[in-house]
């Protein structure tokens, strides 16, 4: 491993960065005594003598930074501003051998995405963190970033930053040396040749503490930003020296590797089927044939519908069985509530959708082709969003028979009626459930799948009310009285 910093361009960079757009492909398009630059040159080597550039990615949101690809010769991935440490947490979670660089400016980390870094500082995700504080923002022109210094001008604090008006600097590396998880946090400068040299030494430890998984490891380098500063290269230098370093002290802050084990966290998944069976446990309902668990003609195209009713009518409770009645014959499915004043007392709503394909959006509107209203006010708020051949299932209790539905096909019972004659009105969902069940066999079952369709319906009822055996029993017993007592009244 070279032991001083070399002089040419590292192998951890491309030979020419055919990547920028414009003619001259050896330049970087940092401004001359640029940080980034000195920075980009530490990491490049390091990655380089450690061997590591097919297993490095290195993550460059948004600042003057987010160019880093144009130049590294490893993985590179650019993302939303501040976003770099959630990115980052999947990335190092999905394959633990990649090593995984968040590199980030002062704006980045410190103001957008504070939040993002201290929890997975937090978390230990096994990231080399490098933070470029060169105290302004300095891709968007030179406004003020946490970390710009009292006093210092910017052009959002033309008068100096004003501490009882803007609130102090925000010191990074103490605040994240001061949770459990991270094991090495250090802040170096990158000015003079000696303090380069520790900057050098301290990336290559962070970059070491992810090879050997040991988790969060934090490099804060302070740096210059001549260009939005207004200072040429001494000044610049001697602005991190004096000013910066005398706000930001240098040193280390925190270095208890070696007191980590390698850190051991669950594989990745990456087989679709059992990435399946973690996220949605529901096993197929018993003594179903293979025919009906493997739909046949039932639902060939999308079906996208829209329940509506009062707030405590059991609305998504019953959308909730429809997308559990999916999901139990393999489609895949969505169930969107709609929560808000509604759950007190207003309109509740929710949409299901039922596919043999994946499903883009799972907010039903104007394409609805199943409309399920229990109240009036649902049903001539969401009527219009029915298609032109849709089905409405409607609780007569509460809704008037609509008028001029056209191609339309009206599905009715009182469910309400039914539902407080069973003993409580919560019932009028699974008597609505019934209702659906016969509207399904009049259009869409074979007599095969008709005989195994109940027990569906019952898997859907158990899973929604699970544990709770009388409640399972009373709406199954509701579901039935459904079933007798729904017509259809068109077409
Ligand atoms: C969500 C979002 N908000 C704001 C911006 C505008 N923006 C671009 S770069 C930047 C600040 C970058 O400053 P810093 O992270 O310190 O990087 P530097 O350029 O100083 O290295 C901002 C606010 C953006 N691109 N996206
Ligand atoms: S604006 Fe500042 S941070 Fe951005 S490239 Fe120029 S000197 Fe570097
Ligand atoms: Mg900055």
């Amino acid at each position: 491993m070279a032991d001083k910093i070399l002089y040419g361009r590292s192998a951890g960079f491309f030979p020419t960065f055919e990547r920028r757009p414009g003619p001259i492909k050896t330049n970087m398009h940092y401004c001359p005594g640029c940080g980034h630059g000195i920075l980009h040159k530490l990491i490049a080597e390091a990655i380089q003598d450690f061997g590591i550039k097919d297993k490095t990615i290195i993550i460059a949101p948004v600042g003057c930074a987010v160019f880093s690809y144009y130049y590294f010769d490893c993985f590179g991935i650019s993302v939303p501003h501040g976003r770099a440490p959630a990115v980052g947490t999947g990335l190092a979670r999905a394959n633990q051998e990649n090593i995984v660089i968040s590199y980030q400016g002062d704006g980045d980390l410190a103001s957008i995405g504070f939040n993002q870094i201290i929890q997975a500082a937090n978390r230990g995700e096994n990231l080399a963190v490098f933070f470029v504080n060169n105290a302004i923002y300095g891709m968007t022109g030179g406004q003020m970033a946490p970390t710009t210094l009292p006093g210092q001008k910017t052009q959002t604090t033309p008068q100096g930053r004003s501490v009882s008006t803007e609130g102090y600097p925000l010191k990074v590396s103490e605040t994240v040396a001061a949770l459990d998880a991270p094991v090495y946090v250090e802040r170096v400068a990158l000015s003079t040749v000696q303090n380069i040299r520790k900057a050098r030494l301290a990336i290559r430890k962070a970059l070491t503490n992810s090879i050997e998984r040991k988790g969060f490891s934090l490099v804060e380098c302070l740096s210059g930003c001549p260009v939005n500063l207004k200072m040429h290269a001494k000044e610049m230098n001697e602005f991190l020296d004096n000013q910066m370093s005398r706000y930001f002290p240098l040193g280390v802050y925190k270095d208890i590797a070696d007191s980590r084990d390698p850190l051991q966290r669950a594989e990745g998944i990456y087989d679709p089927r059992q990435v399946k069976e973690l996220l949605y446990p529901v096993k197929v309902a018993d003594g179903v044939s293979e025919s009906f668990r493997n739909p046949s003609r039932i639902f060939e195209a999308e079906r996208r519908i829209k329940l509506a009713g009062s707030g405590g009518q059991g609305v998504l409770s019953l959308g909730y069985m429809l997308a559990t009645m999916g999901k139990l014959r393999n489609f895949n499915v969505s169930w969107l509530p709609s929560y808000g004043p509604e759950m007190r007392g207003g309109t509740a709503n929710c949409s299901v959708v039922l596919s043999r394909h994946p499903i883009g959006s799972p907010l039903v509107e104007r394409d609805c082709n199943l409309l399920i209203a229990l109240n009036q006010s649902s049903l001539d708020k969401y009527l219009p969003e029915l298609k032109r051949n849709g089905i409405l299932l409607y609780d007569e209790s509460n809704v008037r028979q609509p008028e001029n539905t056209g191609e339309q096909i009206l599905y009715t019972l009182p469910a309400s009626d039914l539902a407080t004659q069973l003993g409580d009105l919560k019932y009028a969902n699974s008597v609505l459930l019934g209702a659906v069940a016969v509207m399904m066999c009049d259009l869409f079952l074979d007599d095969d799948d008709k005989a195994d369709f109940d027990r569906v319906f019952e898997e859907a009822i158990m899973d929604c009310f699970r544990e709770k055996e009388t409640v399972v029993q009373a709406n199954i017993r509701a579901f039935y009285i459904g079933k007798e007592n729904a017509r259809r009244i068109s077409r």
